[in-house]
């Protein structure tokens, strides 16, 4: 890691938010990867998480990582490259919302960000979606594919109940099902049954391309 990243990373974690903010402002004003800055603040993140688990950090302290995070994003957003063609033609449309129970949004928030300038056709439905209103926006919306978002553990239980549900309404056959949150992985992902699960941002993008074939 370059000294400006591990700065960066030591600023958002350690709450020195101007600092922060300055030291990402500078990095994309010279032509750093934005994705690469975002990376970046998830690995700020980490270290926040452990120190609250720890008890060395409270929710002021996760507030105000996220804070930091959401200003941060939003300048690195605009910076992002388009993909392709993206305005002329969506490549198929993609639901996404944070399952009941959790309200941790700022990594959906750049899953729909990026499926969008990349060219597919996104719904975002919010945080603490009910399993019931999930089924009715895949009614209405008939996505091709369906990205479960969630950062808590008991989140996994949210994630298995909305895709049992799904199946039930005979909603599956053709549509994929995603899931990814922070500790998301292979295990979670044969737990709820989904298709499968991206680790970031991007890796939501190739799955949509590779599904949609786009
Ligand atoms: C910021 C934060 C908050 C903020 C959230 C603000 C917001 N608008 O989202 C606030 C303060 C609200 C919050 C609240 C709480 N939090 Co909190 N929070 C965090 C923190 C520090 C960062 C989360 C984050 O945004 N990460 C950065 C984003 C970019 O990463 P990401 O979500 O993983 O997203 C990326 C990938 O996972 C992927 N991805 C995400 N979604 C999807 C979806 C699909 C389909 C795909 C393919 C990919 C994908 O792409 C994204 C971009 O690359 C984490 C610690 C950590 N380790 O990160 C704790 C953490 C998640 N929180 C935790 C806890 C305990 C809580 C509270 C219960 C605290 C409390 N006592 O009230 C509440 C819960 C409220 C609730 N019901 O949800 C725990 C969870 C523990 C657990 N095992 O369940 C953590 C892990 C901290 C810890 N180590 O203890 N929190």
């Amino acid at each position: 890691m370059k000294e400006n990243e591990r700065k960066l990373v030591e600023a958002v974690s350690e709450m020195r938010e101007d600092e922060a903010v300055g030291l990402a402002r500078a990095m994309l004003d010279a032509g750093d990867n934005p994705l690469r800055v975002l990376e970046l603040c998830r690995e700020a993140m980490d270290v926040v998480g452990k120190r609250f688990e720890k008890g060395e950090y409270f929710l002021p302290e996760l507030v105000l990582a996220g804070e930091m995070l959401e200003n941060i994003g939003a300048m690195a957003k605009p910076l992002i490259q388009k993909g392709s063609g993206a305005e002329v033609k969506k490549l198929g449309r993609v639901l996404v919302g944070t399952v009941h129970g959790d309200l941790h949004d700022i990594g959906k928030n750049i899953v729909t960000f990026m499926l969008d300038i990349n060219g597919f056709e996104v719904k975002d439905i919010g945080i603490d979606v009910p399993v019931a209103t999930f089924v009715e926006e895949i009614r209405a919306f008939k996505p091709q594919v369906l990205g479960l978002s969630g950062f808590l553990t008991l989140a996994f239980d949210s994630m298995k109940e909305t895709v049992a549900e799904i199946e039930a309404q005979g909603l599956r056959k053709d549509m994929k099902i995603m899931i990814g949150g922070g500790q998301v992985d292979e295990a979670v992902r044969n737990y709820t049954g989904a298709d499968a699960y991206g680790g970031n941002a991007v890796a939501a993008v190739g799955l949509c391309r590779k599904w949609l074939a786009a």
